[in-house]
Order: C-alpha cells, then sequence, then structure tokens
C-alpha cells in the first residue's frame, strides 16, 4: 500500500511539471501583429516576408491590418516576426519600415501617403 502512495505521488509530481513545462515552452504558439499595408500585393508580400523557418503559417487580412502568425518559439522570436515585415517595407506595432524601403514599394501600396483602399 504504501509503494503505491509513492508512485501515485511520483506520478502527479511528474504530471505538474510536465504540465508546467508545456504552458511555459508551448511548441507553437500564434500571434497577432498589426501591420499597414493596403491591396493585395501587400498581402502577398507581408506573408512571403515572413515565411521562413520556425513559421508554421501566417495571414495577413488588409481589412484588419492584422497578420495572424502561428510559429515556433524556440525558431523564432516575436519580434523577429516584426523585423522581417518591417524588412520588406511595412510597419508593424513595434518596428518601423526604413523609409529606403518603403519609398521602394509600388504606389499602390504606399499605406503612409493614404494611399486608398482596394479590393484585390
Ligand atoms: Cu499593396
Amino acid at each position: 500500500m504504501k509503494s503505491v502512495l509513492k508512485i501515485t505521488l511520483f506520478f502527479s509530481i511528474l504530471l505538474v511539471f510536465s504540465s508546467m513545462k508545456s504552458i511555459k515552452f508551448p511548441d507553437e504558439i500564434s500571434a497577432t501583429i498589426k501591420v499597414s499595408g493596403v491591396c493585395g500585393m501587400c498581402k502577398k508580400r507581408i506573408e512571403e516576408a515572413v515565411y521562413v523557418t520556425g513559421i508554421k503559417s501566417a495571414t495577413w487580412d488588409s481589412k484588419t491590418q492584422l497578420l495572424t502568425v502561428s510559429y515556433k518559439p524556440k525558431k523564432i522570436s516575436e519580434i523577429k516576426i516584426h523585423e522581417l515585415v518591417a524588412g520588406v517595407g511595412h510597419d508593424t506595432e513595434k518596428v518601423k519600415a526604413k523609409d529606403e524601403t518603403y519609398k521602394n514599394l509600388p504606389d499602390c501600396c504606399l499605406y503612409r501617403d493614404g494611399a486608398s483602399m482596394h479590393k484585390d
């Protein structure tokens, strides 16, 4: 009886630790990032920019201006995702694109200069 109790205790401790670990280090998490953009070309550019190792999926919506990404936190950090997006000319809520990069965007994509929203 005593050993049964010990085993039960051992496994319940193990269970608590393993669940704590999965909360602390989940394999995959998702984030919603605000990204400025205008059209279908922007969508393609933004989604392709974050198509790197560690990213499981990425979808940007021109209406909501939100990029939803699923990624492996062990492989890529959230700030890195912001940097990738800014790297192709799109401002995020945390990282601003360089003016130089921004200026190279097609005219219809110039969100900062009030490019009108249009359909894909
Ligand atoms: Cu565009």
